[in-house]
Protein backbone atom coordinates (compact mmCIF):
# COMPACT_ATOMS: atom_id res chain seq x y z
CA UNK A 1 0.00 0.00 0.00
CA UNK A 2 1.34 3.23 -0.71
CA UNK A 3 1.90 5.67 1.93
CA UNK A 4 -0.89 8.20 0.72
CA UNK A 5 -3.41 5.45 0.72
CA UNK A 6 -2.15 3.90 4.36
CA UNK A 7 -3.18 7.89 5.57
CA UNK A 8 -6.26 8.07 3.56
CA UNK A 9 -7.00 4.74 5.26
CA UNK A 10 -6.01 6.19 8.43
CA UNK A 11 -8.42 9.10 8.81
CA UNK A 12 -10.82 9.18 5.28
CA UNK A 13 -9.38 9.90 2.21
CA UNK A 14 -10.86 13.16 2.35
CA UNK A 15 -8.53 14.36 4.59
CA UNK A 16 -5.98 13.51 2.63
CA UNK A 17 -5.36 16.42 0.74
CA UNK A 18 -3.12 15.26 -2.51
CA UNK A 19 -4.52 17.75 -4.92
CA UNK A 20 -2.11 20.97 -5.62
CA UNK A 21 -4.58 23.37 -5.43
CA UNK A 22 -5.71 22.49 -2.02
CA UNK A 23 -2.76 21.82 -0.47
CA UNK A 24 -1.76 25.53 -1.37
CA UNK A 25 -2.55 26.81 1.51
CA UNK A 26 -1.05 25.09 4.00
CA UNK A 27 2.05 25.27 2.29
CA UNK A 28 2.26 29.06 2.51
CA UNK A 29 3.12 30.68 5.94
CA UNK A 30 0.67 33.63 6.72
CA UNK A 31 3.10 36.43 5.67
CA UNK A 32 4.00 34.99 2.70
CA UNK A 33 7.70 34.76 3.24
CA UNK A 34 8.07 31.02 4.02
CA UNK A 35 7.06 28.00 1.19
CA UNK A 36 7.67 24.56 0.51
CA UNK A 37 5.80 21.56 -1.44
CA UNK A 38 4.40 18.86 0.48
CA UNK A 39 4.01 14.77 -0.62
CA UNK A 40 0.67 15.55 0.96
CA UNK A 41 -1.69 17.44 4.00
CA UNK A 42 -3.42 15.08 6.52
CA UNK A 43 -6.08 15.72 8.81
CA UNK A 44 -6.53 13.76 11.24
CA UNK A 45 -9.90 14.48 13.84
CA UNK A 46 -8.46 12.40 17.34
CA UNK A 47 -5.42 11.64 18.99
CA UNK A 48 -5.80 7.90 17.37
CA UNK A 49 -5.65 8.77 14.00
CA UNK A 50 -2.72 10.99 14.68
CA UNK A 51 -1.14 7.93 16.18
CA UNK A 52 -1.48 5.98 12.69
CA UNK A 53 -0.51 9.02 10.77
CA UNK A 54 2.74 9.33 12.63
CA UNK A 55 3.42 4.99 12.66
CA UNK A 56 2.78 5.42 8.80
CA UNK A 57 5.05 8.41 8.19
CA UNK A 58 7.75 6.45 10.38
CA UNK A 59 7.27 3.50 8.72
CA UNK A 60 7.85 5.02 5.01
CA UNK A 61 10.87 7.36 6.66
CA UNK A 62 8.53 10.40 5.19
CA UNK A 63 8.96 13.52 7.34
CA UNK A 64 6.02 15.38 9.27
CA UNK A 65 5.34 19.24 9.20
CA UNK A 66 2.94 20.17 12.32
CA UNK A 67 -0.02 22.94 11.74
CA UNK A 68 -2.04 24.74 13.65
CA UNK A 69 -4.17 27.61 12.24
CA UNK A 70 -0.81 28.72 10.07
CA UNK A 71 -0.63 32.18 12.17
CA UNK A 72 3.05 31.40 13.11
CA UNK A 73 5.49 34.23 11.65
CA UNK A 74 9.07 32.23 11.61
CA UNK A 75 8.48 29.75 8.77
CA UNK A 76 8.13 26.37 11.35
CA UNK A 77 4.80 25.22 10.42
CA UNK A 78 5.07 24.87 6.61
CA UNK A 79 7.46 22.20 4.64
CA UNK A 80 10.97 24.22 3.72
CA UNK A 81 11.29 26.32 0.71
CA UNK A 82 13.83 24.20 -1.81
CA UNK A 83 12.61 20.59 -1.50
CA UNK A 84 13.82 17.83 -3.43
CA UNK A 85 13.39 13.99 -3.10
CA UNK A 86 11.54 13.45 0.57
CA UNK A 87 8.52 16.43 0.79
CA UNK A 88 6.95 16.13 4.32
CA UNK A 89 3.79 15.55 5.04
CA UNK A 90 1.90 18.89 7.06
CA UNK A 91 -0.25 16.88 9.78
CA UNK A 92 -2.91 19.63 10.40
CA UNK A 93 -4.34 19.71 13.99
CA UNK A 94 -7.46 21.95 13.40
CA UNK A 95 -9.98 19.10 13.91
CA UNK A 96 -8.89 18.28 17.53
CA UNK A 97 -11.26 20.69 18.17
CA UNK A 98 -13.10 18.95 20.91
CA UNK A 99 -13.17 21.46 24.51
CA UNK A 100 -14.12 19.60 27.56
CA UNK A 101 -16.03 20.79 30.68
CA UNK A 102 -14.54 24.01 32.85
CA UNK A 103 -13.79 22.45 36.15
CA UNK A 104 -14.67 25.53 37.90
CA UNK A 105 -12.84 24.69 41.32
CA UNK A 106 -9.51 23.76 39.74
CA UNK A 107 -9.79 26.15 37.03
CA UNK A 108 -8.80 24.08 34.26
CA UNK A 109 -9.87 23.11 30.98
CA UNK A 110 -9.22 20.64 28.30
CA UNK A 111 -8.82 21.59 25.11
CA UNK A 112 -7.88 19.48 21.77
CA UNK A 113 -4.73 21.19 20.01
CA UNK A 114 -7.01 22.43 17.01
CA UNK A 115 -9.05 24.68 19.39
CA UNK A 116 -9.07 28.55 18.17
CA UNK A 117 -7.78 30.65 21.16
CA UNK A 118 -10.84 32.43 20.51
CA UNK A 119 -13.12 29.62 21.15
CA UNK A 120 -11.26 28.40 24.09
CA UNK A 121 -11.56 32.26 25.69
CA UNK A 122 -15.47 32.76 24.52
CA UNK A 123 -15.95 29.19 26.17
CA UNK A 124 -13.62 30.00 29.55
CA UNK A 125 -16.09 33.55 30.08
CA UNK A 126 -19.11 31.87 29.53
CA UNK A 127 -18.21 29.71 32.40
CA UNK A 128 -17.29 32.79 34.41
CA UNK A 129 -13.20 32.34 34.71
CA UNK A 130 -10.93 33.73 31.17
CA UNK A 131 -8.06 32.60 29.55
CA UNK A 132 -4.71 33.86 30.55
CA UNK A 133 -2.94 34.86 27.28
CA UNK A 134 -4.14 36.32 24.51
CA UNK A 135 -3.01 37.90 21.08
CA UNK A 136 -4.11 39.86 17.61
CA UNK A 137 -3.83 36.40 15.70
CA UNK A 138 -6.80 35.05 18.57
CA UNK A 139 -9.43 34.10 15.79
CA UNK A 140 -7.25 31.54 13.92
CA UNK A 141 -4.31 30.69 16.30
CA UNK A 142 -4.89 27.01 18.16
CA UNK A 143 -3.79 26.27 21.14
CA UNK A 144 -1.24 23.07 19.82
CA UNK A 145 0.48 25.93 17.96
CA UNK A 146 0.55 28.46 21.01
CA UNK A 147 2.00 25.74 23.23
CA UNK A 148 4.01 24.91 20.55
CA UNK A 149 5.60 28.03 20.18
CA UNK A 150 5.16 29.19 23.86
CA UNK A 151 3.58 31.68 22.46
CA UNK A 152 2.87 35.51 24.66
CA UNK A 153 0.99 38.08 23.61
CA UNK A 154 -0.87 40.95 25.02
CA UNK A 155 -1.20 39.38 28.47
CA UNK A 156 2.13 38.08 29.67
CA UNK A 157 2.39 41.04 32.46
CA UNK A 158 -0.06 39.33 34.17
CA UNK A 159 -0.33 35.73 33.26
CA UNK A 160 2.55 34.65 32.08
CA UNK A 161 2.85 33.16 28.33
CA UNK A 162 1.84 30.23 27.71
CA UNK A 163 3.82 27.50 29.13
CA UNK A 164 2.93 28.67 32.49
CA UNK A 165 -0.91 27.97 30.90
CA UNK A 166 0.19 24.75 30.58
CA UNK A 167 -1.50 22.24 33.70
CA UNK A 168 -0.68 18.80 31.65
CA UNK A 169 -0.51 17.75 27.89
CA UNK A 170 -1.46 14.93 25.80
CA UNK A 171 1.14 14.21 22.74
CA UNK A 172 2.07 11.40 20.27
CA UNK A 173 5.45 10.47 19.66
CA UNK A 174 6.51 9.96 16.20
CA UNK A 175 6.66 6.37 16.65
CA UNK A 176 2.75 6.58 17.42
CA UNK A 177 3.16 6.04 21.08
CA UNK A 178 0.85 8.59 23.53
CA UNK A 179 1.96 10.40 26.03
CA UNK A 180 -0.60 11.65 28.08
CA UNK A 181 -1.14 13.51 31.37
CA UNK A 182 -4.40 15.40 31.62
CA UNK A 183 -5.48 15.33 35.20
CA UNK A 184 -4.67 18.38 35.82
CA UNK A 185 -2.90 17.59 39.61
CA UNK A 186 -2.50 20.84 40.91
CA UNK A 187 0.43 19.08 42.47
CA UNK A 188 2.84 16.56 41.37
CA UNK A 189 6.67 15.97 42.17
CA UNK A 190 7.23 12.78 39.65
CA UNK A 191 10.07 14.19 37.68
CA UNK A 192 10.15 15.79 33.85
CA UNK A 193 6.87 17.68 33.24
CA UNK A 194 6.67 16.51 29.76
CA UNK A 195 4.23 19.29 29.11
CA UNK A 196 6.32 22.04 29.99
CA UNK A 197 9.29 20.51 27.89
CA UNK A 198 6.47 20.22 25.37
CA UNK A 199 6.13 24.08 25.44
CA UNK A 200 8.46 26.17 23.16
CA UNK A 201 9.38 22.76 21.21
CA UNK A 202 7.64 23.91 17.90
CA UNK A 203 6.96 20.39 17.11
CA UNK A 204 10.59 18.73 16.51
CA UNK A 205 9.72 15.88 19.44
CA UNK A 206 6.03 14.99 19.66
CA UNK A 207 2.29 16.29 18.23
CA UNK A 208 0.55 17.45 20.58
CA UNK A 209 -3.46 16.65 20.81
CA UNK A 210 -4.30 17.48 23.83
CA UNK A 211 -4.19 20.17 26.37
CA UNK A 212 -5.51 20.91 29.77
CA UNK A 213 -5.12 24.75 30.35
CA UNK A 214 -4.88 26.72 33.70
CA UNK A 215 -7.98 29.31 33.30
CA UNK A 216 -8.07 32.87 35.77
CA UNK A 217 -10.20 34.66 37.33
CA UNK A 218 -12.24 37.06 34.90
CA UNK A 219 -11.72 40.73 35.08
CA UNK A 220 -14.16 41.75 32.95
CA UNK A 221 -13.61 45.46 34.01
CA UNK A 222 -11.72 47.32 31.59
CA UNK A 223 -10.19 50.52 30.54
CA UNK A 224 -7.71 51.56 28.13
CA UNK A 225 -5.64 54.36 27.55
CA UNK A 226 -3.52 55.54 25.10
CA UNK A 227 -0.56 57.52 26.38
CA UNK A 228 1.29 60.13 24.43
CA UNK A 229 5.64 60.21 25.78
CA UNK A 230 8.47 61.81 24.94
CA UNK A 231 10.17 58.46 23.75
CA UNK A 232 11.18 54.71 24.30
CA UNK A 233 13.50 56.07 27.87
CA UNK A 234 10.13 57.47 29.02
CA UNK A 235 8.18 54.64 27.94
CA UNK A 236 10.10 52.63 30.17
CA UNK A 237 9.79 54.62 33.04
CA UNK A 238 6.26 54.83 32.12
CA UNK A 239 6.00 51.50 32.95
CA UNK A 240 8.02 51.65 35.93
CA UNK A 241 5.66 54.07 37.59
CA UNK A 242 2.69 52.12 36.25
CA UNK A 243 3.99 48.87 38.21
CA UNK A 244 3.89 50.62 41.48
CA UNK A 245 0.44 53.10 41.29
CA UNK A 246 -1.46 50.63 39.13
CA UNK A 247 -2.18 47.24 40.50
CA UNK A 248 -4.97 46.68 38.03
CA UNK A 249 -2.42 46.83 34.98
CA UNK A 250 -3.30 44.32 32.70
CA UNK A 251 -1.48 45.40 29.25
CA UNK A 252 1.33 47.62 28.80
CA UNK A 253 2.10 47.70 24.92
CA UNK A 254 4.75 49.92 23.11
CA UNK A 255 4.19 51.95 19.46
CA UNK A 256 5.78 54.64 17.56
CA UNK A 257 4.30 57.34 15.62
CA UNK A 258 5.50 56.40 11.87
CA UNK A 259 4.35 53.03 12.76
CA UNK A 260 1.15 54.68 14.11
CA UNK A 261 0.06 57.16 11.07
CA UNK A 262 0.63 53.28 9.05
CA UNK A 263 -2.05 51.94 11.30
CA UNK A 264 -4.20 55.03 11.02
CA UNK A 265 -3.93 55.08 7.03
CA UNK A 266 -4.78 51.35 6.61
CA UNK A 267 -7.70 51.36 9.22
CA UNK A 268 -8.45 54.81 7.59
CA UNK A 269 -9.00 56.77 10.89
CA UNK A 270 -7.18 59.70 12.57
CA UNK A 271 -4.24 58.70 14.73
CA UNK A 272 -5.02 60.05 18.20
CA UNK A 273 -2.57 62.54 19.87
CA UNK A 274 -0.86 63.11 16.39
CA UNK A 275 2.23 65.58 17.33
CA UNK A 276 2.11 64.87 20.90
CA UNK A 277 5.22 62.53 21.43
CA UNK A 278 7.57 60.17 19.82
CA UNK A 279 6.26 57.12 21.05
CA UNK A 280 3.08 55.92 22.19
CA UNK A 281 1.95 53.46 25.13
CA UNK A 282 -1.45 51.37 25.39
CA UNK A 283 -2.25 50.91 29.01
CA UNK A 284 -4.89 48.60 30.16
CA UNK A 285 -6.24 47.91 33.29
CA UNK A 286 -8.91 45.01 34.43
CA UNK A 287 -10.62 43.88 37.41
CA UNK A 288 -13.81 42.65 39.05
CA UNK A 289 -14.55 46.76 39.64
CA UNK A 290 -14.59 49.34 36.71
CA UNK A 291 -10.73 50.73 36.86
CA UNK A 292 -10.75 54.10 35.21
CA UNK A 293 -10.11 55.80 38.45
CA UNK A 294 -7.43 53.93 39.07
CA UNK A 295 -6.30 54.57 35.72
CA UNK A 296 -7.19 58.14 35.53
CA UNK A 297 -4.80 58.69 38.98
CA UNK A 298 -2.08 56.35 37.89
CA UNK A 299 -1.45 58.77 34.77
CA UNK A 300 -1.65 61.61 36.53
CA UNK A 301 0.65 60.89 38.68
CA UNK A 302 3.26 59.82 35.99
CA UNK A 303 5.08 62.62 34.81
CA UNK A 304 6.13 60.73 31.20
CA UNK A 305 2.56 61.63 30.33
CA UNK A 306 2.57 64.48 27.66
CA UNK A 307 -0.95 63.88 26.33
CA UNK A 308 -3.75 60.68 27.04
CA UNK A 309 -6.66 59.37 25.36
CA UNK A 310 -9.09 57.38 27.60
CA UNK A 311 -11.76 54.62 26.41
CA UNK A 312 -13.90 52.74 28.73
CA UNK A 313 -16.72 51.87 26.09
CA UNK A 314 -15.65 48.27 24.35
CA UNK A 315 -16.08 50.14 20.81
CA UNK A 316 -14.00 52.68 21.96
CA UNK A 317 -11.24 50.64 23.68
CA UNK A 318 -11.03 48.66 20.69
CA UNK A 319 -10.45 51.35 18.32
CA UNK A 320 -7.30 52.14 20.90
CA UNK A 321 -6.23 48.60 20.20
CA UNK A 322 -6.57 48.58 17.03
CA UNK A 323 -3.86 50.83 16.85
CA UNK A 324 -1.63 48.84 18.38
CA UNK A 325 -3.03 45.13 16.84
CA UNK A 326 -2.96 46.49 13.39
CA UNK A 327 0.34 46.71 12.80
CA UNK A 328 1.08 43.06 11.16
CA UNK A 329 -2.00 44.07 8.95
CA UNK A 330 -0.81 47.48 7.67
CA UNK A 331 3.03 46.25 7.15
CA UNK A 332 2.06 43.14 5.34
CA UNK A 333 -0.30 45.27 2.99
CA UNK A 334 2.73 47.15 1.99
CA UNK A 335 4.92 43.67 1.23
CA UNK A 336 6.46 41.03 2.47
CA UNK A 337 8.76 42.07 5.67
CA UNK A 338 11.50 40.57 7.12
CA UNK A 339 10.00 39.58 11.05
CA UNK A 340 12.37 39.99 14.10
CA UNK A 341 10.73 39.41 17.35
CA UNK A 342 13.66 40.61 20.09
CA UNK A 343 13.64 41.15 23.69
CA UNK A 344 16.91 42.80 25.83
CA UNK A 345 16.79 43.51 29.69
CA UNK A 346 14.83 45.50 30.33
CA UNK A 347 17.24 48.88 31.51
CA UNK A 348 18.54 48.73 27.66
CA UNK A 349 15.01 48.42 25.81
CA UNK A 350 15.36 52.14 25.09
CA UNK A 351 18.90 51.94 23.65
CA UNK A 352 18.15 49.15 21.61
CA UNK A 353 14.94 51.70 19.95
CA UNK A 354 18.01 53.89 19.09
CA UNK A 355 20.22 51.59 18.04
CA UNK A 356 17.82 49.64 15.47
CA UNK A 357 17.87 52.25 12.34
CA UNK A 358 21.55 52.30 12.53
CA UNK A 359 21.98 48.42 12.43
CA UNK A 360 19.20 47.92 9.76
CA UNK A 361 20.30 51.39 7.21
CA UNK A 362 23.59 49.74 7.39
CA UNK A 363 22.30 46.34 6.17
CA UNK A 364 19.77 47.72 3.75
CA UNK A 365 20.42 51.33 3.28
CA UNK A 366 16.91 51.55 1.33
CA UNK A 367 14.90 49.49 3.77
CA UNK A 368 11.64 50.93 5.92
CA UNK A 369 11.90 49.82 9.59
CA UNK A 370 9.10 49.77 12.29
CA UNK A 371 9.04 48.64 15.55
CA UNK A 372 6.24 48.11 18.00
CA UNK A 373 6.74 45.40 20.62
CA UNK A 374 5.22 44.51 24.40
CA UNK A 375 6.74 47.36 26.70
CA UNK A 376 6.11 45.21 29.54
CA UNK A 377 8.96 42.20 28.63
CA UNK A 378 10.89 44.44 26.82
CA UNK A 379 10.00 42.51 23.73
CA UNK A 380 10.10 44.59 20.33
CA UNK A 381 8.39 43.41 16.72
CA UNK A 382 11.31 44.89 14.48
CA UNK A 383 9.89 44.91 10.74
CA UNK A 384 11.62 45.74 8.02
CA UNK A 385 10.40 46.41 4.65
CA UNK A 386 11.89 46.71 1.23
CA UNK A 387 14.90 45.03 2.12
CA UNK A 388 15.35 43.24 -1.03
CA UNK A 389 17.63 41.06 -1.43
CA UNK A 390 19.62 42.04 1.81
CA UNK A 391 16.87 40.31 4.02
CA UNK A 392 19.70 38.42 5.91
CA UNK A 393 21.87 41.00 6.48
CA UNK A 394 19.28 42.90 8.17
CA UNK A 395 18.63 39.61 10.51
CA UNK A 396 22.27 39.02 11.15
CA UNK A 397 22.53 42.83 11.88
CA UNK A 398 19.63 43.18 14.37
CA UNK A 399 19.93 39.72 15.84
CA UNK A 400 24.01 40.54 16.33
CA UNK A 401 23.31 43.57 18.49
CA UNK A 402 20.26 42.21 20.12
CA UNK A 403 22.51 38.95 21.22
CA UNK A 404 25.72 41.91 22.28
CA UNK A 405 23.14 43.45 24.32
CA UNK A 406 22.52 40.57 26.31
CA UNK A 407 18.97 39.83 24.67
CA UNK A 408 17.03 36.79 23.28
CA UNK A 409 16.45 36.61 19.02
CA UNK A 410 12.94 35.15 19.44
CA UNK A 411 10.81 36.62 22.57
CA UNK A 412 7.62 35.10 21.71
CA UNK A 413 7.46 33.99 18.09
CA UNK A 414 9.66 30.82 18.19
CA UNK A 415 13.05 30.17 16.12
CA UNK A 416 11.08 27.85 13.69
CA UNK A 417 13.65 27.71 10.47
CA UNK A 418 13.74 31.08 9.95
CA UNK A 419 15.73 31.76 12.87
CA UNK A 420 17.36 28.38 13.57
CA UNK A 421 20.87 29.19 12.13
CA UNK A 422 21.08 31.80 14.77
CA UNK A 423 20.21 29.81 17.79
CA UNK A 424 23.83 30.09 18.58
CA UNK A 425 23.33 33.59 19.27
CA UNK A 426 21.19 33.31 22.63
CA UNK A 427 21.68 29.49 23.40
CA UNK A 428 24.97 28.16 24.62
CA UNK A 429 26.74 25.17 22.81
CA UNK A 430 26.22 22.96 25.81
CA UNK A 431 22.66 23.91 25.59
CA UNK A 432 22.36 23.40 22.05
CA UNK A 433 23.80 19.84 22.60
CA UNK A 434 21.57 18.63 25.27
CA UNK A 435 18.74 19.97 22.97
CA UNK A 436 19.68 17.90 20.04
CA UNK A 437 19.72 15.01 23.16
CA UNK A 438 16.22 15.49 24.16
CA UNK A 439 14.88 15.67 20.15
CA UNK A 440 17.18 12.62 19.49
CA UNK A 441 15.08 10.78 22.10
CA UNK A 442 11.94 11.90 21.45
CA UNK A 443 12.13 11.51 17.48
CA UNK A 444 15.04 8.74 17.16
CA UNK A 445 14.66 8.84 13.37
CA UNK A 446 14.77 13.17 13.21
CA UNK A 447 11.11 13.11 10.92
CA UNK A 448 9.30 15.60 13.29
CA UNK A 449 9.91 19.22 11.85
CA UNK A 450 13.44 18.79 10.47
CA UNK A 451 14.91 22.02 9.85
CA UNK A 452 13.16 23.96 12.81
CA UNK A 453 14.73 24.98 15.80
CA UNK A 454 17.92 23.33 15.87
CA UNK A 455 20.56 24.40 13.20
CA UNK A 456 21.24 22.35 10.74
CA UNK A 457 24.50 20.01 11.71
CA UNK A 458 27.00 20.58 9.00
C1 LIG B 1 1.98 41.14 17.86
O1 LIG B 1 2.46 41.39 18.96
C2 LIG B 1 2.36 39.85 17.19
O2 LIG B 1 1.15 41.88 17.33
C3 LIG B 1 2.82 40.03 15.74
O3 LIG B 1 3.30 39.15 17.93
C4 LIG B 1 4.10 40.80 15.61
O4 LIG B 1 3.77 41.15 13.26
C5 LIG B 1 4.58 41.10 14.18
O5 LIG B 1 5.79 41.33 14.00
ZN1 LIG C 1 3.77 40.09 19.81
Amino acid sequence: MTLEAALGSAVGPEHVLLDRDLRASYETDWTGRFSGQSRAVVRPATTAEVARVLQECSGARVPVVVQGGNTGLVGGGVPPAGQTGDAPVVLVTTRLADLGDVCVAARQVTAGAGVRLAALTAHARAAGLDFGVDLAARDSATVGGMVATNAGGIRVLRHGSMREQVAGAEAVLMDGQIVSRLDGLAKDSTGYDIGHLLAGSEGTLAVLTRVRLRLVPSERRRAVAFVAVAGSAEAVDLLAGLQTVLPSLAAAELCFAAGVALVARHLGVRPPLEGAGEAYVLVEAAGQRDPVDELLAALQACPQVLDATVATSATDRAQLWALREGHTEAISALGVPVKLDVSVPMARLAELVDRLPEAVAAAAPAALLVIFGHLAEANLHVNVLQAGEDGERVTAAVLSLVANMGGSISSEHGVGRAKARWLGLSRSQAEIDVMRSVKAAFDPLGLLNPGVLLPAVL
